[in-house]
């Protein structure tokens, strides 16, 4: 299997490389987000939008879900969160004509890039059966034919509604609504591509699948460990929060294969001493791990902690976990010789780490992607849960865990029942307050879906945002899965991959974005998203639309239920497109913790959902108590002569969306097909920094894998590991090499081999 590089693409792929920097943000940040806001937006528009963004009163930064302080700044925002702003609020429009002069085949051999820099879809868009173009079509029109397709399946199960973490809560109560009077749980998202690994290894262990921690812990904290994640870049405002603590005379453990520019020093663009005065050193620890070793490197903390006399908090243990014992019997068989090699780690680094844990009286651990995509991502984080219980780091001021969440609202979509699996409380809620009985059986998660769609057994897919095609693993399977469906919906603000690679027939369905303005029958609305801190706040757009034709998504999903399920509802559709405030009062009544939601809601700010480990330290879970667990240690193992690769995001990036070709912290500039290797693996296995390689992936099923022509980057990351961006090597993901229990795509441990380029 091999797929080509993009062809008749205008866009050159050219990298050239510098070395990586060693500080983020600074006055370079601030001229790059000057830049990008006015080619997309005009120097007027992006003045206006920009001070609206993270205000009280504005709109919640479509960016990351890191929360905001209490005291806003002016400018509440980041360099990466501008330019996720000016990919929104764009003046450059993708019309009918556009449709009519591109046809599905030039679509499909544009680069992701290309694609999204054409500008905000218009209008609803329709594909016919053997058609090669988009023609125009009237929502009315759209809807019926979704309607018609959804009325023709066997069985609801064989339709599937995907979500993307931008969706407000509003909008999300909706579709999970209406996928159930339908009467299919098919709600797959992308958590399940992302945190789904956090989720399932909290909800066990302290029972909620949440962070514990707020802003102000992060503030308080003696020492925060942050492992698998690269704030500066995808994350930034966090570096604000790491510095505050740092002032406050916290230490820092950063814990990654790469060194993280912004894990070393933070140029603060908002203070003088950011920006005049070299900025604060962050770091005090940097543990250069092999990549999937954290289960290891946690466990032998653990058996440190254990056998250190007065180290176990023994007070909490008995009063508030279950399972020590036998945790404990596990931790004191962990193995020095194995860890260093699970961690390429050394003694004396580990020894280091112990005795700043031990220093601490509060903990956190914050981490992302670099643990949640692995096989054994939830065992993983299950051992970070032990390493804060055994000190009583939960539920305390200053200390717990923090996940932290990807998607602006991915986290509320969540809240909101967006979830292939629900608890069956919630589905009583429902029943409840609706009276239609939800279907009880599980739905399809993300791989799932995928395999359904393969197999035939699912031919719907409608999906509200996201691209689905580009952000799920194994392109080529994926891609020949979707081509079967009988009907792909997307409701898209920007066009992308999902949109040129359809089933039998294909709609686009244009959207407000978050900085559009949202007038309804009942006035000007707003909506509401919760935060990686679970702080529930709303959000308003300020913007004109970018054309009269869009609908908001609460409307498009109204529509959608009136079409497929008729006078048969029991649900007043009509009057949620109305008033979001009908929406939230039925949220109110089914969702635990937003009793009130409307005035709770009205206050600036808005409320934080109840979490009953931090608020009480008390643990929800099967025992009662927070449960100490005890999994077999894993890690890679890499066969002579491959690599183990991670796939994961450059700085000019928001997942699929492509803002720019350069990866500044990292020193790569104009392109983005390049594999950084540490210089002795280069050596060895032959390749010169400079060279190009296939990346050919190796997996049980013996099928090859290969994305061709990368520049081969030589880059200081960890001996035996490599680094490419996704979604280009998305190609490489097996779809079956995904976590246990959570069954996210392991897409950070990729086994591969270099061949020398036959394409460049
Ligand atoms: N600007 C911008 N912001 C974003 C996004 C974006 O694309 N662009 N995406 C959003 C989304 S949806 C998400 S989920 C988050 C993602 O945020 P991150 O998780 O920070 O994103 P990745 O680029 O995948 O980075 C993974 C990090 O983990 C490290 N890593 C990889 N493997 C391992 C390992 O085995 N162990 C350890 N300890 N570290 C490892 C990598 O070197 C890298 O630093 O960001 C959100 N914010
Ligand atoms: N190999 C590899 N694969 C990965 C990952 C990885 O690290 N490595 N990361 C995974 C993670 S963490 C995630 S979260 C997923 C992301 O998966 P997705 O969420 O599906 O992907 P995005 O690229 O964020 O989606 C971008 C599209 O969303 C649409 N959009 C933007 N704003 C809006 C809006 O307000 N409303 C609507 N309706 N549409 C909008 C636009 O059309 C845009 O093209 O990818 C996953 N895939
Ligand atoms: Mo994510």
């Amino acid at each position: 299997m091999a797929t080509k590089p993009p062809a008749g693409d205008p866009v050159q792929d050219a990298p050239q490389v510098a070395p990586p920097k060693h500080a983020a943000a600074g006055l370079p940040a601030i001229g790059y987000t000057a830049l990008v806001a006015q080619q997309q937006m005009g120097a007027v528009r992006a003045t206006r939008t920009l001070l609206k963004v993270n205000q009280k009163d504005g709109f919640d930064c479509p960016g990351c879900a890191w929360p905001e302080g209490d005291k806003r700044h002016v400018a509440e925002f980041c360099e990466n969160g501008a330019k996720a702003v000016a990919e929104e609020a764009t003046l450059r429009r993708v019309t009918p004509d556009f449709f009519a002069a591109h046809p599905l085949s030039d679509l499909a051999g544009r680069s992701g890039y290309w694609l999204g820099q054409q500008g905000r879809i218009t209008q609803p868009m329709y594909l016919p059966e053997g058609a090669d173009r988009y023609e125009a079509v009237t929502w009315e029109r759209a809807f019926e034919i979704v309607a018609e397709e959804l009325k023709a399946l066997d069985s609801p199960d064989e339709a599937l509604f995907y979500t993307s973490g931008r969706t407000s809560n509003e909008a999300a109560f909706l579709l999970q609504l209406f996928a159930r009077e339908f009467g299919t749980n098919n709600l797959p998202d992308c958590s399940n591509m992302c945190h789904e690994s956090s989720g399932s290894a909290l909800t066990e262990t302290i029972g909620i699948g949440k962070g514990s921690v707020s802003l102000e812990d992060l503030h308080q904290a003696d020492l925060i460990i942050v492992a698998g994640q690269n704030p500066g870049t995808n994350h930034p405002r966090m570096l604000s929060a790491l510095e505050e603590a740092k002032r406050a005379g916290a230490k820092i453990i950063s814990v990654n294969p790469l060194p993280e520019a912004g894990m070393e020093r933070f140029k603060n663009p908002q203070t003088a001493k950011g920006l005049a005065l070299g900025g604060q050193k962050l770091n005090d620890l940097f543990l250069q791990i092999r990549i999937g070793g954290d289960q290891a490197l946690f466990r032998l903390l653990n058996k440190l902690i254990v056998e250190t006399e007065g180290a176990v908090d023994e007070l909490f243990v008995r009063e508030h976990t279950h399972g020590y014992e036998e945790f404990a019997a596990a931790a004191r068989a962990a193995d020095w010789d194995e860890t260093l090699a699970a961690t390429g780690l050394t003694r004396a680094e580990i020894e280091q780490a112990l005795s700043m844990a031990l220093a601490s009286r509060r903990t956190i651990v914050c981490w992302a992607m670099g643990l949640t995509q692995h096989k054994h991502a939830v065992a993983t984080i299950r051992e970070v849960v032990n390493f804060l219980l055994l000190r009583g780091n939960i539920g305390r001021t200053g200390a717990g865990v923090c996940p932290v969440r990807g998607h602006s609202n991915v986290q509320g979509d969540r809240t909101m029942g967006i979830f292939e699996r629900p608890a069956p409380a919630f589905l009583d809620a429902l029943e409840k307050e609706f009276g239609f009985a939800p279907p009880r059986h599980h739905g399809y998660d993300v791989v799932r879906s995928i395999e359904a769609l393969r197999d035939g057994k699912a031919k719907v897919f409608f999906a509200m945002g996201g691209n689905f095609v580009g952000a799920t693993p194994d392109t080529e399977v994926t891609e020949a899965a979707m081509r079967r469906a009988s009907l792909t919906v997307h409701v898209s603000t920007k066009l992308n991959r999902s949109h040129a690679v359809t089933g039998r027939r294909a709609l686009i369905l244009p959207t407000l974005g978050r900085t559009d303005k949202d007038v309804q029958k009942s006035g000007k609305q707003f909506v509401t998203v919760e935060d990686s801190m679970g702080l529930v706040h709303s959000s308003r757009g300020n913007l004109k639309p970018a054309s009269p034709h869009l609908l908001s998504e609460p409307a498009i999903v109204a529509r959608l239920a009136r079409a497929t399920l008729g006078a048969g509802s029991t649900v007043e559709w009509e009057e949620f497109e109305k008033d979001y405030a009908t929406i939230r009062d039925r949220i109110a009544r089914v969702v635990p913790g937003f009793e009130d939601f409307n005035a709770r809601v009205a206050k600036p700010g808005g409320f934080r959902l109840p979490h009953a480990p931090r608020d009480e330290r008390r643990f929800p879970t099967a025992t009662g108590k927070a449960n100490f667990t005890a999994a077999p240690v894993e890690y890679p193992a890499v066969p002579e002569g491959r690599l183990l690769l991670q796939t994961l995001r450059s700085h000019d990036q928001y997942n699929t969306t492509i803002y720019g070709l350069d990866d500044r912290y990292r020193g790569i500039k104009g392109g983005r097909r390049v594999v950084l290797v540490n210089p002795e693996d280069g050596r060895e296995l032959g390749f010169t920094d400079g060279s190009y390689a296939d990346l050919v992936s190796e997996w049980k099923d013996g099928v090859e894998r290969r994305a061709p022509g990368f520049r081969v980057v030589y880059y200081p990351t960890t001996r035996g590991c490599a680094a490419a961006y996704y979604p280009e090597t998305n190609v490489l993901v097996p779809l079956d090499s995904t976590a246990d229990t959570s069954n996210t795509p392991a897409s950070k441990s990729v086994i591969v081999r270099l061949e020398q380029s036959a394409t460049v």
